[in-house]
């Protein structure tokens, strides 16, 4: 039975508490990037990096993930290792996928659907990850539509993004998340980033170019009781871009094996993820780490700006 008073409970890391109580800033990362978004030994490094980079920004970071059956805001090394070892087949878990993995007592690794709901259960309101997911091409008949925008709809935790993953359709993801009431925030840029590249013919209303001017967003929205998450797009750096026209291609390419294949469901997005990097000779996977880090930086920027407001206002 759900009451108002049910809570998921969530496992914090020492420091990760400490710094929740004392109002000091801590940024959230996913872990399905890390199971199944990168190839091994690439993830790992990679979680490792983007922790580094959290802290060398003044924030602490909480890389979130379900071990035997626990919520975990903030994991240690060996619970990284777990979630990156390529035989360890670790589910990939959304919010429909929660309650069998915590009731199971299984591993899990969560993707931004379930990031942000273990997130906000912990009180942790900053989130980077690469790309999110959104409305697939074809959802006119194939229903496919990630649960991440749903959740964005819904639960008060702001998502620093390179775009959704260029494997979308990113009009109708637009489209869905103005229809849910979701800001969608361009740091420093006018269209939609579309993950590999940095610009897309799908234009953003809301501009805003620096930190602050976003935690400032995020902080008035919640204050106002418009529940829901924040979406802030960051294009990838321009050295690490590749141009929208070129990256088409590709996608095309990955999209007809996956159907080939008869890929469907929570399966498809990592296999189109890992074709193109086949296809790109591994220049998309540099894109992909170049542009999580680039989020994790604008995201602990956001969380320290967040977290001297709410001390600011908390002052009498
Ligand atoms: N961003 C990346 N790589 C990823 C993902 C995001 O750079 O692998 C993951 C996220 O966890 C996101 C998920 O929530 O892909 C979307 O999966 P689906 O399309 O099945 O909803
Ligand atoms: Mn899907």
């Amino acid at each position: 039975m759900t009451t108002a008073t049910a809570t998921l409970d969530v496992k914090l890391a020492e420091e990760v508490r400490d710094a929740l109580a004392s109002g000091r800033p801590v940024v959230a990362l996913e872990s399905t990037i890390i199971a199944h978004g990168l190839p091994y030994p690439d993830n790992i490094q990679t979680a490792k990096a983007l922790e580094d980079r959290v802290r060398n920004g003044g924030a602490v970071p909480a890389t979130i993930a379900v071990l035997d059956g626990i919520a975990k805001a903030g994991l240690s090394t060996e619970e990284l290792d777990v979630i990156a070892q390529p035989a360890a087949n670790i589910a990939k878990l959304s919010r429909r996928d929660l309650a069998f993995a915590l009731s199971q007592k299984r591993h899990g690794a969560t993707t931004v659907a379930a990031t942000m709901i273990i997130a906000e259960a912990a009180g942790i309101e900053i989130f980077a990850t690469g790309g999110i997911g959104g409305v697939h091409r074809g959802a006119e008949t194939n229903f496919d539509i990630s649960a991440d925008l749903p959740e964005l709809a819904r639960t008060n935790v702001a998502v620093i993004c390179a775009g959704p993953k260029a494997i979308l359709d990113i009009g109708l993801t637009m489209e869905y998340l103005e229809t849910y009431g979701v800001p969608v925030i361009g740091y420093r840029c006018d269209s939609m980033p579309a993950f590999y590249s940095a610009r897309s013919a799908h234009p953003i209303e809301m501009r805003l170019d620096d930190a602050e001017a976003i935690a400032r967003l995020c902080w008035q929205k919640w204050h106002a009781g418009l529940d829901g998450g924040v979406l802030v797009a960051n294009p990838i750096p321009p050295a690490f871009d590749i141009p929208y026209h070129e990256m088409a291609v590709v996608i095309e390419d990955a999209l007809a094996k996956a159907q080939d294949a008869g890929i469907s469901g929570k399966a498809l997005t990592p296999f189109l993820l890992a074709e193109i990097s086949n296809l790109t000779h591994g220049e998309s996977l540099s894109a992909n780490k170049a542009l999580v880090e680039n989020n994790v930086s604008l995201a602990t920027e956001i969380a320290c700006h967040l977290a001297e407001l709410k001390q600011a206002r908390s002052k009498p």
